[in-house]
């Protein structure tokens, strides 16, 4: 039972949710023109406001400091639309949601604190979170034991769902995204041949997406010349890309973190490479552009969102986005949105079997999670689906190239397809 309703019965709940509806729209407004690291949904800020005002409280365990949060950041603000959005449209059957933030930091004693907290003491009926693979393989085992749903924003790792019977990702797997990115650049240039590959080779996630590029290129009966690793948090590679660079490839792809792949970018072109860069996940956000600034040019990034996608939800969150951040939305922002719809509309659907206001907590986690997979939803990330394992299936990707202004300090993703 979450904590608005502890000692309520059914017919104050009744009586009061007008009010409660009134007082969760100022709240989530309010939340919504925070800082990520100070938001008003987070508990330790909001004292007062939790005091009066409350709503079925959603968890999310996301990266606000740390070199995570470049993109952490990106998905606080994602969820404090959607949070925003679907509380102005009657939140669930006429409750607010209330988001409730835990900073992950970037390691993975950081997420499972997160989770620890968000399951005992804020009571959350699910968790959107964490930001990275790395930590969802050491924080999802304990929301499967205390069998709250999870719902990944950004886990693309291979093997994330089958963590548990609890664990479901709106995040495409790396398997199906990052081909693209390489299908693109051979498209770009027809006349590759030889690829090097670097990867970071502490982190689940750029070991899974070199795999999956490594995969590829054999696929595509390209000659892979060198494997090059690194560790997430190096800012020298002159060993590594003049290694890859001796072997004159035509094609480098890259699978790291946002400040190491960025200043990893930068150093191969100082050193004079010229041909295509492809970048992965932790490549993909506008947060890179100062660290390779003007050489962030070119890189070609897979994406599982795209702002011109034609659907009523997508232009609903494409506007709300742009006006507050005066640019295209990015993919972290538009999969944080989806994984808050589909659990407002698993929501709705478990009330709608049994109003919820009567579940105690643990059965209503347990509901939720049989109605999250069952569901189909519009998002902005276009219709997508769960597999009774919980993985995402989605039906469109898209591939990108980093635009840079000439002075490098303004920059763009450009569509490709
Ligand atoms: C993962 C990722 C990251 C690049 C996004 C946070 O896809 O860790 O699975």
């Amino acid at each position: 039972m979450f904590r608005s309703y502890n000692s309520a019965k059914k017919n104050i709940v009744t009586l009061i949710l007008p009010f409660l509806l009134t007082l969760g729209l100022v709240v989530a407004c309010n939340s919504g023109s925070q800082t990520p690291t100070n938001t008003a949904s987070s508990p330790n800020s909001t004292a007062t406001a939790q005091a009066s005002v409350e709503g079925i409280p959603i968890g999310a365990a996301i990266a606000q400091t740390s070199n995570t949060a470049l993109i952490g950041q990106e998905q606080v603000i994602g969820l404090q639309i959607a949070e925003k959005f679907f509380n102005q449209q009657g939140g669930v059957n006429g409750t607010p949601i209330k988001l409730i933030l835990q900073d992950t930091a970037g390691d993975e004693q950081g997420a499972i604190n997160a989770f620890n907290t968000l399951i005992n003491q804020d009571k959350v009926v699910a968790i959107i979170g964490p930001t990275s693979s790395q930590q969802a393989f050491a924080a999802d085992p304990v929301a499967e034991r205390a069998q709250v749903p999870v719902l990944a924003p950004s886990n693309t790792a291979k093997g994330i769902p089958q963590i548990g019977k609890y664990i479901s990702r709106v995040s495409a797997p790396i398997a199906i995204v990052a081909p693209n990115a390489v299908r693109e650049a051979l498209k770009l240039n027809p006349k590759i041949k030889k690829v090097a590959v670097f990867y970071a080779q502490n982190n689940a996630f750029s070991k899974s997406e070199t795999e999956i590029f490594q995969q590829t290129v054999k696929d595509q009966k390209l000659d892979l010349v060198t494997v090059q690793k690194f560790q997430t948090t190096d800012t020298d590679f002159q060993t590594q890309a003049t290694n890859a660079m001796n072997l004159k490839p035509d094609l480098i792809i890259i699978s790291s973190w946002t400040s190491d792949g960025g200043n990893l970018v930068k150093q191969l072109r100082e050193l004079g490479y010229q041909g295509l860069i492809v970048g992965g996940n932790g490549l993909n956000t506008s947060n890179v552009f100062p660290i390779c600034q003007k050489l962030c040019d070119g890189i070609i990034i897979a994406q599982a969102y795209s702002p011109a996608l034609d659907n009523p939800i997508n232009k609903s969150f494409r506007e709300a986005y742009m006006t507050k951040n005066k640019k295209e939305p990015p993919q972290f922002s538009a999969q944080a949105f989806a994984g808050v719809q589909v659990l407002v509309e698993a929501l709705k659907s478990v009330d709608n079997q049994t109003k919820i206001s009567t579940l105690p907590l643990d059965q209503l986690r347990s509901k939720l999670n049989e109605e999250i997979v069952k569901g189909t939803y519009e998002t902005p990330l276009g219709k997508i689906a769960f597999d009774p394992e919980g993985e995402v299936k989605q039906e469109q990707f898209f591939v990108a190239q980093i635009k840079m202004d000439a002075d490098g300090k303004k920059g763009t993703f450009a569509f490709l397809k």
